[in-house]
């Protein structure tokens, strides 16, 4: 897609400009799933029609949270489960920008499940990748929570004891409106699911499936994907809840069967976001905080005053 320059001169976006000047040498062991999201990204950006200078990556901790790292743009690698605060807060202050928000399952479903809950149900307009390797990969494979039930690991020598998390059952019954699957080893699909999750009015959420090879040689992400759109034995309709809701049951479980089932889950087009609500009820100031001019000396009386008063 083509842009306007700063001159005006319309232009083409290439993915190329995603790449950072100095490109570091990404510390992703060898085939791990985390190259596919990246490059999946790199490819939807420009047919998006974003420049890295329109866009804000924030990404939690784990193998990853590095994304922001090899992506150039505005890049936050911030803390551990809390990556949807920092990007709902940019969001706000800033609604011009394309924020995407990035991070591990431990990181999205596990320490940060709580956000994740929350972002969903205020419908915030940004797109979460969640990278599922089914395992903690940073910190050496531990079981996270969507390693299978029985799923042996460090911390789990004899086996999971508790049932996964339905990453996209929850995020469902949280409110996202936009819920998509897909995987590392699909990246022609992962790219059209980028799109569609980046160019969605409100919260996109996509579940990533990444392998992990170091640590996670069990779990089913090399397995051929069946997607749900082509398939003749799923036949539902992305925009009821109810259809939508049976459809992800139904992949989520097969998944620990050894199918993988990738797709569009759950579209909802209708519902406002969370910036048009507030804009509704003229709550957004009409400038974008962001570019409000800091006048330093009023914000130190301002403090000054605010300490004073509570003396
Ligand atoms: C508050 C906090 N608790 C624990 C950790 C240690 N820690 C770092 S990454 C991680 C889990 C990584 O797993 P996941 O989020 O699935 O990311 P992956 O590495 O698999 O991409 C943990 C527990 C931390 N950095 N901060
Ligand atoms: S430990 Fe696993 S998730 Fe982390 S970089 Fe290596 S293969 Fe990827
Ligand atoms: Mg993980």
């Amino acid at each position: 897609m083509s842009v306007f320059s700063a001159i005006g001169e319309e232009r083409e976006i290439d993915r190329d400009e995603f790449t950072p000047g100095i490109e570091p040498q990404a510390t992703w062991c060898p085939g791990c799933g985390d190259f596919g999201v990246l490059k999946a990204l790199k490819q939807a950006m420009p047919e998006v029609g974003r420049t890295p200078d329109e866009t804000l990556l924030v990404t939690g901790i784990g193998c990853s949270g590095k994304l922001s790292s090899y992506f150039e743009s505005y890049g936050f690698h911030s803390i551990h489960g809390r990556s949807l605060p920092v990007a709902r807060a940019a969001k706000l202050a800033n609604p011009g920008l394309e924020v995407i928000a990035a991070g591990g399952d431990g990181d999205g479903y596990g320490i940060g499940g709580n956000h994740f809950m929350h972002t969903a149900r205020e419908n915030h307009d940004i797109t979460y990748i969640v990278f599922n390797n089914e395992i903690f990969g940073l910190t050496k494979g531990q079981t996270s929570p969507t390693s299978p039930k029985g799923h042996k690991s460090k911390t789990q020598p004899h086996g999971s004891a508790k049932d996964p998390v339905r990453p996209m059952s929850l995020s469902l019954a949280s409110g996202s409106s936009y819920i998509a699957r897909t995987a590392a080893v699909n990246p022609n699909q992962a790219k059209e699911i980028l799109i569609e999750a980046i160019e969605h009015d409100g919260f996109a959420h996509v579940d990533f499936l990444t392998q992990c090879p170091t640590w996670n040689k069990d779990a089913k992400q090399y397995v051929p994907y069946t997607d749900v759109q082509d398939s003749d034995e799923f036949d539902f309709d992305v925009t009821d809840r109810r259809e939508a809701a049976d459809a992800m049951y139904d992949a989520e479980s097969r998944l620990y069967e050894g199918e993988v089932l990738t797709g569009r889950f759950y579209v909802d087009e209708e519902r406002p976001s969370y910036t048009e609500e507030k804009q509704a009820t003229d709550e957004m100031p009409e400038a974008p905080l962001a570019e409000r001019y800091l006048d330093e000396d009023s914000e130190w009386e301002r403090s000054a005053d605010l300490l004073h008063h509570h003396r």
